[in-house]
């Protein structure tokens, strides 16, 4: 029988692709994967004790705070504080982000990005969450570090990876050399090589999708959702539609099985949903490098130049086959408008391929 391993030793060993590390990359995911272990610890009692509910508190997207995203978000600023490797945490949580001002860590060369508890709307009803995390190396060389440290595209990301807790509890991880996930075994307390090198099919047969906000959407979306309920054998449609309503659950399935996940703008969010630092870089990082695709649409996400932390946007992500027709879809039926928001970033398209970042302010 093969011997089981550990994510500690998997994360020892793959240090050696990177001849001059150090070692703080390799602590700096241990840190993350000690308080993902705590998180799980609460998630799983949620339904036991008095922890469910809201924590009376509204976070800066003006939602409702979950008790639980309060504690996940104190876990995790917590564990990346004792660690020492980090010197800025940007969270979903805080409005700003949390410098952490030790005397080692303030000259510590990671800065850490994380949504600590994703979907957390679903915990009263025992859905899966997760959390989302990537690591930016910091660009500033002396003193403290500072938001243009935070505003770095996702293309600069060291490392990505998110946390699921649902039927088991994994964590899935990249570097930037593959995908890898551990499962996390409760009766050693470990997470667990079990599935090594992840691959996403390039043509799916799942698309997940909110469609109750069928009549808001694009009409490169409508289109889109048009064809995946066509019937062609050659393309697996009609397709199977999945929507858990949990972005790392969702995402999760589409990378085992094939599919795309689908959070276009809406007339209600005119900039999408999701947010680009916490949830849409890390995914996509991860996704890419397990050959999919990830794009707003019309560009890939990781070359989105961030303008402000909690900076939104539309998200098509998975298969590559499939992204790539809906983004057909998209340029077809919904040519880019600008963005009516006041902190909106859009890329203008030029000759049909060429993008720049641009900004658009109004009123
Ligand atoms: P959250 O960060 O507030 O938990 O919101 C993100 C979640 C994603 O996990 C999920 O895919 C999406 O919101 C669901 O949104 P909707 O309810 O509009 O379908
Ligand atoms: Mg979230």
């Amino acid at each position: 029988m093969a011997g089981i391993k550990t994510l500690g030793q998997f994360i020892i060993e793959k240090q050696a692709d990177f001849p001059y590390a150090k070692g703080e990359l390799s602590r700096l995911l241990r840190d993350i994967a000690i308080a993902a272990k705590i998180v799980n610890r609460e998630v799983n009692k949620a339904g036991l004790v008095d922890i469910l509910g809201e924590a009376g508190t509204v976070n800066i997207q003006g939602e409702d705070q979950k008790l639980l995203d309060v504690f996940a978000n104190n876990q995790f600023i917590a564990a990346l504080t004792c660690g020492g490797e980090c010197c800025i945490v940007a969270t979903e949580e805080e409005e700003d982000f949390v410098p952490i001002d030790s005397p080692v860590s303030k000259n510590a060369k990671y800065i850490v990005c994380i949504d600590p508890l994703d979907g957390s709307s679903n915990i009263d009803c025992n859905v899966a969450v997760g959390t989302i995390f990537s690591i930016y190396r910091r660009k500033s060389v002396d003193g403290m570090a500072t938001i243009a440290d935070v505003l770095q595209k996702g293309t600069e990301q060291v490392a990505a990876g998110y946390v699921i807790y649902g039927s088991s509890t994994m964590l899935v991880y990249t570097t930037g050399k593959g995908v890898n996930g551990f499962t996390l075994d409760p009766s050693i307390g470990e997470f667990c090589l079990s599935h090594p090198n992840m691959r996403v099919p390039s043509e799916g047969y799942i698309y997940s999708i909110n469609e109750g906000n069928y009549v808001h959407f694009p009409e490169g979306v409508k289109k889109y959702l048009k064809y995946a309920q066509v019937e062609d054998a050659t393309t697996n449609r009609p397709y199977t539609s999945r929507y858990i309503g949990s972005m790392i659950a969702d995402i999760h399935r589409n990378l085992i099985k094939g599919g795309i996940y689908l959070y276009p703008t809406t007339s209600s969010s005119p900039n999408g949903k999701l947010r680009l630092i916490y949830e849409c870089n890390p995914m996509a990082f991860i996704m890419e490098q397990a050959g999919g695709v990830a794009s707003d649409g019309f560009n890939r996400i990781l070359d989105i130049q961030p303008e402000t932390l909690h900076q939104r946007t539309p998200v098509f992500i998975g298969s590559e086959k499939m992204v790539k027709m809906a983004e057909k879809l998209m340029r077809e039926y919904s040519p880019q408008k600008p963005l009516l928001n006041k902190e909106s970033t859009v890329a203008i398209k030029l000759n049909g391929t060429d993008q720049i970042p641009h900004k658009i302010i109004t009123g």
